[in-house]
């Protein structure tokens, strides 16, 4: 009778738990909200760049992108599309999500309202210079008068270090991310905020997320001329 702990002549390899892998162009888009919650997670990941229409009609040729659109990630044995859908399976594999469905849906609305601001960034990259300075300035105003207010009030009112349940989670991790965007347009954007300033510090000081802030790390730039032309060949709009 074989000893079932002793190796069999050819062992089968350990499998071992893969990275997630991100497919997505070289730049923030919809997937930088991704790459901060798996970062703040504690969790590496790979990435595929899609750099040429070559590489992007192989991904759609393949079937490997349910409506033919990226972020794309490949995690579980499985490759899930849709930003949100990927943010919070992520969130609930990683404990990140709140403790109940009444905790979940605040993270959801917070978490809905930053995507919000922030998409209107990554659209504005790819408007005419005259249309993007307005919508960049519109969207320091929308922060500045509609979502900031809504978060300082939150702070204020439940005197709490995070957003949700007094508990780490993705609303936290993306009202950062969102912070630090708009103050890339505009420095001076929390100082009718104090609270938010504190949590600002409190947030950015939790170890996974200063390492992500830290040179180096597979955060993305803003995007430049570069990052929309690249996107612009390949979707061809
Ligand atoms: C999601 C794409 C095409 N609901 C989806 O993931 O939430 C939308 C995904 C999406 O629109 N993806 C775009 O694959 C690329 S991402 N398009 C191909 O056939 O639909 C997008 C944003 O900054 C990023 O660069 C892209 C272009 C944005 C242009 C806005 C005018």
């Amino acid at each position: 009778m074989p000893l079932s702990f002793l190796p069999t002549e050819n062992p089968k390899p350990r499998v071992m738990a893969s990275k997630p892998k991100l497919f997505y162009f070289c730049g923030r888009g919809r997937m930088e909200s991704i790459r901060w919650l798996l970062a703040a997670a504690g969790v590496e990941f790979e990435e595929e760049f899609i750099e040429t229409t070559e590489q992007y009609e192989k991904l759609l040729k393949d079937g490997r992108l349910l409506f033919g659109q990226v972020p794309m990630v490949e995690i579980d044995g499985m490759e899930l599309t849709q930003t949100r859908a990927i943010l919070s399976y992520l969130a609930a594999k990683y404990n990140l999500y709140g403790k109940d469905l009444k905790e979940r849906v605040r993270i959801d609305m917070y978490t809905d309202g930053t995507l919000d601001l922030m998409l209107m960034i990554a659209v504005a990259a790819f408007k005419p210079p005259a249309e993007k300075e307005e919508s960049l300035a519109l969207v320091v105003k929308k922060a500045k008068t509609r979502y900031f207010p809504v978060f300082e009030k939150i702070l204020k009112d439940h005197g709490e270090d995070f957003l949700v349940g007094n508990k780490f989670s993705w609303a936290d991790i993306q009202l950062l991310e969102a912070i630090l965007m708009v103050e890339e347009l505009d420095a001076s954007v929390l100082s009718d905020f104090p609270l938010l300033k504190a949590f600002k510090t409190r947030i950015s000081n939790i170890p996974t997320i200063k390492k992500f802030l830290q040179p180096g790390s597979q955060r993305k730039p803003p995007p430049d001329s570069h990052y929309v032309e690249v996107v612009r060949s390949i979707l061809h709009f």
